[in-house]
């Protein structure tokens, strides 16, 4: 980090103020957690890409490429290990959501500062320790650790688990947190109406961790047990049930998705706002669908288990519900639309990001209606269907979200501007590089290619080459993207307090912030993201 980053204002901010490496370590700033947070949970979305470009490169050719069999299953398990534990799940919340929702609050800190910083150490001492599995033999469970493998297999599945375990923790922390933060330390004029849709974004989320986390603690602690003690819950030759392990697992999983995909939405919001000159149409819609999607992903979770032994009427009853979900989805989508319907557009690269979002969450939730549909889903489930429809909402938009807020956010966290050309090239490649990777998928699961494996029949092979193509498109991307970023830390020019134009009550503290926030005690009297009047801002 470059310290002599003043910014115009001569008084010191969050980054200057003090710069030692001890004052980082025990920092109890949530911006500086915040960049703690951004900086591990990009350091995971390398590491996972890296085993994402060996397995497309294994699937270049129909026979082995570069893997055996036994390689091929640990590397596409520790690249969904790393991807959905290490980074989407803490993404946006801890790196973001700690930086700013204190800021939009008017708030001076976090409820908790301290546990806010323990949050990061248990976050990387649960990272440590699924690495150490990792590099110790790594596992081949696959992300979900079915059983009744995952209790035999002779892989390293224990640390994985256990750090998946402990890396709960700093989930549940953060999400309590956030809760009382929101409670308590709102600035005066910020009434419940007020709050930013990013906060509420955040709220829904922090419920959902902490609700449903301690589900997947519980069975994570019961298949390590399985594995060391042989305790039988889950293993059938001991009389346990594995479909047991299944029920348990999605409960948190499949709220996880909404987990990743709330924080998302809740970007959305702001950046369309910022970027269209208007306030958010339909903001009680918005702010009660969050809720909406939060309630009924907690009852879907057995669409992931059509065909695992589970009564028709009982698929029936999962598929309706799951499908309730694309509607409160809708309402989002058509209000992000009607918002910049009438809207002065600045095509600025995060509403870029933002167009690729609605674009790919829409053609994933569309899919997500018709693996619902438990006649089309007997078919495709475990096949590239189910991996391509996953990827768009994933990688397509939960990582579109994270690149709009990283492009949004940046001079508000560092108080420099990055090269815009540069970027809207980036954006480009990577919207482009994702459909050439993905796309390609729906017609080989539709065609019959199975999920995890390493080989496939000769046909299959142009399909295969575009996804691998599209991958490297989307590597080359990220490589630009680091690029700039890093050269804007200390060449970039210096940015104004507001660099965009917002109205986001984010942006009503210096860019970057002082070390509390504000020089005086904000008082928010207009709406949030009021284009109305016609002056900028106050800076407090
Ligand atoms: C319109 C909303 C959605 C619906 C109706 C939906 C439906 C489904 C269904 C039915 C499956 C199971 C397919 C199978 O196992 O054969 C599935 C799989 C999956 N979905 Fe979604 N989904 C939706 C949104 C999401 C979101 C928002 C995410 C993530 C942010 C997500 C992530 C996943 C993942 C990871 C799997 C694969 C699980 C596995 O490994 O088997 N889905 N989805
Ligand atoms: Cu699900």
């Amino acid at each position: 980090m470059n310290p002599s980053m003043a910014g115009s204002l001569a008084e010191p901010d969050y980054l200057n103020h003090e710069t030692t490496v001890r004052s980082w370590l025990l920092t109890r700033d949530h911006k500086r957690i915040g960049v703690m947070f951004l900086v591990l949970v990009i350091f995971a979305l390398l590491l996972g890409g890296t085993f994402a470009m060996l397995l497309r490169i294994e699937l270049l050719t129909p026979g082995p490429t570069i893997m055996g069999p036994m390689t091929y299953n640990r590397v596409f398990t520790l690249h969904g290990v790393t991807m959905v534990w290490l980074f989407m799940i803490p993404a946006i919340p801890s790196a973001f959501g700690n930086f700013v929702l204190p800021l939009m609050l008017g708030a001076k800190e976090v409820a908790f500062p301290r546990l806010n910083l323990a949050s990061v150490y248990i976050y990387a001492a649960g990272a440590a320790l699924t690495l150490f599995g990792m590099v110790w033999s790594g596992a081949d469970t696959g992300w979900t650790f079915y059983t009744p493998y995952s209790t035999t297999s002779p892989t390293a599945v224990t640390p994985i688990l256990l750090g998946v375990f402990i890396i709960g923790f700093s989930t549940i922390i953060t999400g309590l947190n956030f809760i009382t933060t929101t409670h308590t330390l709102r600035a005066p004029g910020m009434h419940w109406s007020r709050i930013p849709l990013f906060v509420w974004a955040i709220y829904g989320t922090s419920v959902i961790q902490v609700v449903a986390t301690p589900v997947l603690a519980m069975v994570l602690v019961l298949v390590a047990l399985e594995r060391v003690a042989g305790v039988g819950i889950f293993d059938p030759t001991r009389g346990g049930d594995p479909v047991l392990f299944q029920h348990m697992f999605w409960f948190y999983s499949h709220p996880a998705v909404y987990i990743m995909v709330l924080p998302a939405m809740g970007v959305i919001s702001e950046v369309v706002c910022a970027f269209s000159r208007k306030n958010i149409f339909g903001y009680r819609m918005i702010a009660a669908s969050t809720f909406g999607i939060a309630f009924v992903g907690f009852f879907s979770w057995g669409h992931h288990m059509f065909v695992s032994g589970q009564s028709t009427f009982g698929s029936g009853i999962f598929g309706v519900l799951s499908m309730l979900v694309a509607i409160f989805t809708a309402i989002k989508i058509f209000n992000w639309v009607a918002t910049m319907y009438g809207g002065a557009i600045d095509l600025k690269v995060p509403l870029l990001y933002v167009l690729g979002f609605i674009f790919l969450l829409t053609f994933g939730g569309m899919t997500g209606v018709a693996v619902a549909t438990t006649s089309l889903d007997v078919h495709w489930h475990d096949t590239y269907f189910i991996v391509a429809h996953f990827h768009y909402i994933m990688v397509g938009s939960v990582l579109m979200a994270f690149l709009a807020a990283l492009h949004y956010w940046w001079p508000k966290m560092f108080g420099r501007l990055f090269p815009e050309r540069w970027a809207f090239v980036a954006a480009c490649t990577i919207i482009f590089g994702f459909i050439v990777t993905f796309l390609p998928q729906f017609l080989l699961g539709n065609m019959g290619m199975p999920r995890r494996y390493y080989q496939y029949p000769s046909e299959m092979q142009w399909l295969n080459v575009l996804s691998t193509a599209g991958a490297s498109l989307l590597a080359f991307g990220f490589g630009l993207i680091g690029i700039y970023l890093l050269w804007s830390l200390r060449y970039g020019k210096v940015s104004p307090a507001s660099p965009w134009g917002s109205r986001g009550y984010e942006w009503f503290s210096a860019s970057p912030p002082g070390p509390h926030n504000f020089r005086e005690p904000p008082r928010f009297e207009r709406e949030v993201h009021d284009y109305t009047v016609s002056e900028a801002p106050h800076v407090y």
